[in-house]
């Protein structure tokens, strides 16, 4: 009788904790931009602090975009926006994400978000320069972004 009760606290117990999560996960929204505060083809905010359970929607402010996500810590779902369409990023691991517009990654359009801690700093430094290899303009910017995580 007094376990039955306990197995059915715990599992309430449970049960608010998963939708006090839930309450307490944020959207945050990236513009996919023409032109930003200081130069062209952007994320804005390029570098985001979030927590694990949040939602990014990217939004097209400008045609021509889209978010893709290049490199996620290890068993996180990433994403693949579609040109011209919002799309809902929902970050489920820690550590650091680095996505990209696919036709303006050659113009430096990428973004970093990063959940919780930076547990996987070491990898995304590498992925971030074997990323830009493939950018010829705006080189400076996903290192500066990257410099943001700590
Ligand atoms: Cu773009």
């Amino acid at each position: 009788m007094v376990n039955r009760m306990i197995k059915r606290i715990a599992g309430l117990t449970a049960l608010l904790l998963l939708a006090t999560a839930a309450a307490n996960a944020k959207e945050f929204t990236v513009e996919m931009r023409n032109s930003g505060e200081s130069s062209s083809m952007v994320f804005e905010p390029p570098f985001l602090q979030v927590a694990v359970g949040d939602t990014v929607r990217f939004v097209p402010v400008d045609q021509g975009h889209n978010s893709v996500s290049e490199f996620t810590p290890d068993g996180a779902k990433g994403w693949q926006g579609v040109r011209n369409e919002a799309v809902t990023a929902t970050i489920d691991k820690e550590g650091i994400y680095i996505y990209r517009c696919e036709p303006h990654t050659f113009m430096g359009m990428v973004g970093v978000i990063q959940a919780g801690k930076a547990v996987n700093k070491k990898a995304a430094i590498e992925a971030a320069r074997v990323l830009s290899e493939q950018i010829a303009v705006n080189k400076e910017r996903l290192d500066k972004y990257l410099s943001l995580s700590n």
